[in-house]
């Protein structure tokens, strides 16, 4: 009998050709991604797996998504894209599932390592050592957050380093080795249309089209976000028809918007195909809009779309299956007859349960062994100690149905608790063992907050600066020009974004004259949008390059704060040092009036951005040679300059170029014998000054500048200092129990300075309110020098009240 050759098809508009293998490929592929969410599901309800969030009803769209990924592109998307990641190699079935049940291997889940929940996809683009990977030959992606749009933000970053490698010489050739091949790639961002209520989707949409950057967006518009439908998420209810005034006017620039339905296999070959080379090839970026999208399982497993949906939306969600009609089409088409396509759809279910199950094997293995050593020494425990509440400990240890780390960590915890009056040796062991157990689990569980590689900021070497006997005085300002002025000439992947950093050269014009001479790439003006500063800055930082973002005002950092807690602060962390975005971020802080340019929320950084290193230069000097030791380390930094210091007269170091302050190391500024004053940043000459006139009060003061919070004193400079002198005083403007909360903590508990106190230690601090314009409301709500003398004198009467007479 003669056999049919199987038609090939060829799309109407961009005229790609499939053949029914190929076909048939992508639909085996979107079977089995559908059979991972399902199995995914079932997992997570009886109880094997934490969470489960996963991509059903969005499989077509992401095949042909994924065809025009190319080498050295990006993905900044989330939670719903393991097609794409499956169809683009960045995620296979084996790891999906290692990362479902939380396993802590980077070999099983390079995603997180246990980090981050199922279906937040990364590339690993660092290397063991954390140096970079070449990604010119890799499809990358960037680590996803749980935040929804949040991933809009870095993805301008991920499309801008384009327009930089491609419009910079110098940048293009430095990118030529490992980041990019001439600014070709495009970076392709998804979102959900519940997503675009999101102020930050916006922000992103506007810069990407004042930037004109490669982005293509994919918006996934399953019509609800969770329970709430589109009209109550959306103007219209529709966002391609209200940002089509985003779109471009004849020749003019804008951001182009298409719409296709998520089911429509050919049509949206052809719209990615068409989109994605205009958008790569001008570098202007798109908005696809992806309508009809369903989601058959709800929206995760926290819930059940039952309690929300109506029946004829469900009904419409199970006759617009992206799969079934597929199937459909391929039946009608003739590429495949539904008794091969059911064959294929058993096969390849049973394939991804197999992988499953070996997925889970060998997560629960090496946890068991573990166990069963733990079981074998109680056991040995409970005979040699006779106690019998030990053996049900094993017992209990043993019978433990799930696999999790903790329960040997409670038992042999308990075991030891039960033994504490028996002296039996198994104790030693058993104490060893926990020991052990728990090194490794902090390894697994609390490593990569902070970069270990040979660029660390810890391990970079200080240099000092240096002064040629006629240095000039010069104001602050102008050392710092110096040192950026240096550094964009010797460093081709800085460069520098910012409110008014460009054509003005700051506000405060600490970059006056550099966009002339280093050019408009370098330093350039951006909108009013902190967040997304940050963002440009991130997914630059993420592909090679080294950003400051300039924020004008750190009170106005609030805007990016979730960003920076969320993304820069984990990114390391949460892919388990597989990628890295050493962002220094650039802003002006303390002493100044009025609610918002107060710039002393310390508390609240040192709370929210643990992953950053916060710099509190206490003057422009200082403030250089941070920068200078951050560009050559790889952790991100927020280094914040004294608003009130740019005038203030400074000697030009000769070494301005080279000198490096380290990080964590305090410096001594004022050696005293009575008391040790501890502070950072304004503070620093508040309190020089108080000091004069507490020498006149006949105390000597030791007074200490932390110069960065985190990281704080790692040599024990505090403790060493109240060793000497006896009597603490932690000064700063932050809130009563903020960052200085913090620092006792740390003299006290880290560095044990408890026992070596005299008296007891005080914090001198801003009011626990606001801080109003003008000088005078500074000087009732923010400590001054009249505040430190008193605060100081306090202690010293305290230790001595004959000497220290009451005076207030
Ligand atoms: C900033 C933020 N707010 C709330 C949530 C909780 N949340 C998770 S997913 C989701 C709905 C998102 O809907 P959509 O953007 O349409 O994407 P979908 O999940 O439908 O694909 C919400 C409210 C979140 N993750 N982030």
């Amino acid at each position: 009998m003669k056999t049919r050759s199987r038609p090939t098809i060829r799309t109407p508009k961009a005229g790609l050709t499939l053949t029914a293998e190929e076909v048939v490929t992508d639909y085996r592929l979107a079977v089995r991604s559908r059979a991972a969410s399902v199995i995914g599901r079932r997992e997570v309800l009886t109880g094997k797996a934490p969470f489960g969030i996963f991509g059903d009803g969005k499989e077509v769209a992401q095949l042909a998504l994924a065809k025009q990924i190319r080498e050295g592109d990006w993905r900044s998307g989330y939670y719903r894209d393991q097609t794409v990641s499956f169809a683009t190699g960045v995620a296979t079935l084996p790891q999906f599932f290692a990362q479902l049940y939380a396993d802590t291997t980077v070999e099983r889940d390079p995603f997180s390592a246990g980090r981050q929940m199922v279906s937040h996809f990364a590339t690993r683009n660092l290397d063991e050592s954390g140096e970079w990977r070449p990604m010119v030959d890799t499809k990358n992606s960037a680590s996803d957050l749980s935040p929804v749009s949040s991933q809009m933000a870095r993805a301008l970053g991920l499309a801008y380093a384009s327009k930089l490698y491609r419009r910079d010489e110098g940048i293009r050739a430095f990118g030529r080795q490992l980041f990019s091949r001439g600014g070709d790639e495009v970076c392709f961002a998804t979102v959900g249309n519940a997503g675009c209520a999101e102020g930050i989707f916006w922000e992103a949409l506007n810069a990407a089209g004042v930037l004109q950057v490669p982005l293509l967006i994919s918006v996934w518009d399953d019509g609800y976000g969770i329970s709430v439908p589109n009209e109550l998420q959306v103007t219209k209810g529709s966002i391609s028809e209200i940002v089509r005034g985003f779109a471009p006017a004849e020749g003019g620039k804008g951001v182009d918007v298409h719409v296709v339905r998520g089911w429509d296999y050919v049509a949206l070959l052809d719209t990615y195909a068409l989109v994605t080379e205009s958008v790569r090839r001008e570098h202007a970026p798109a908005l696809v809009h992806v309508v009809e999208m369903t989601q058959p399982q709800g929206h995760s497993t926290s819930g059940s779309h039952e309690r929300y949906k109506t029946r004829e939306r469900l009904r419409f969600e199970t006759e617009m299956d992206p799969i079934a009609r597929m199937r459909q089409w391929m039946i009608r088409e003739e590429l495949a007859t539904a008794a091969e396509l059911d064959g294929y759809e058993r096969e390849d279910r049973h394939a991804v349960e197999r992988i499953r199950e070996e997925a889970y094997q060998t997560f629960a293995r090496p946890i068991l062994a573990e166990r069963e050593r733990a079981v074998a020494l109680l056991r040995r425990a409970a005979e040699e100690s006779g106690a019998a509440r030990i053996a049900e400990i094993a017992d209990q240890l043993e019978r433990q149905p799930e696999p999790g780390r903790r329960f040997a960590d409670m038992a042999l915890d308990a075991a030891l608790v039960e033994l504490r009056d028996r002296d039996v040796p198994v104790r030693a062991e058993l104490r060893a063992l926990l020991r052990t157990e728990r090194e490794t689990s902090h390894e697994r569980f609390r490593s990569h907050v902070y970069s270990t590689s040979a660029r660390s900021p810890l391990r970079i070497p200080p240099v000092a600066a240096e002064y040629a006997a006629d240095a000039e005085t010069v104001d602050g300002r102008m050392v710092l020009l110096r040192c950026f002025d240096e550094l964009l000439a010797r460093d081709e992947r800085v460069f520098i974004i910012g409110e008014d950093v460009g054509r003005l050269g700051d506000v405060n014009l600490v970059f006056e004259g550099l966009q002339a001479k280093h050019g408009e790439l370098r330093l350039t003006d951006t909108g009013i949008r902190e967040a997304t500063i940050l963002g440009q800055g991130i997914g630059a930082a993420m592909r090679g390059l080294r950003p400051v973002v300039d924020i004008q005002y750190l009170d106005y950092l609030m805007y990016a704060l979730e960003l920076t807690a969320d993304d820069l602060a984990t990114l390391r962390y949460r892919t388990a040092g597989g990628q890295m975005a050493p962002v220094v971020i650039r802003t002006k802080g303390h002493r100044l009036q009025g609610i918002w340019h107060t710039g002393s929320p310390m508390a609240m950084l040192l709370g929210a951005l643990p992953g950053v290193r916060i710099c509190v230069p206490r003057n422009m000097t200082q403030a250089a040679g941070m920068y200078n030791l951050l560009f050559e380390s790889d952790d991100p930094a927020l280094v914040i300059e004294v608003l009130s210091g740019y005038r203030l007269k400074e000697r030009m170091p000769s070494n301005i170029g080279q000198m490096r302050v380290p990080l964590g190391v305090p410096e001594v500024l004022r050696a005293g014998r009575d008391a040790t004053l501890v502070t950072y940043g304004a503070m620093c000459r508040i309190a020089l000054e108080a000091c004069v006139q507490l020498e006149e009060l006949g105390i000597d003061v030791e007074v200490v500048d932390l110069q960065t919070l985190d990281p704080l004193d790692l040599r024990g400079v505090m403790g060493a200092s109240i060793e000497r002198t006896g009597a603490l005083v932690v000064a700063d403007e932050d809130i009563p129990g903020g960052a200085s909360a913090h620092i006792l903590r740390h003299a006290l508990e880290v560095q044990g300075a408890q026992d070596r106190l005299d008296v007891p230690a005080r914090t001198l601090t801003a009011v626990a309110g606001r801080t109003p314009v003008g000088q005078d409301g500074d000087h009732f709500t923010k400590p001054n020098v009249t505040d430190v003398v008193r605060a100081v004198y306090a202690i010293a009467r305290e230790r001595d009240p004959r000497r220290f007479g009451e005076i207030w």
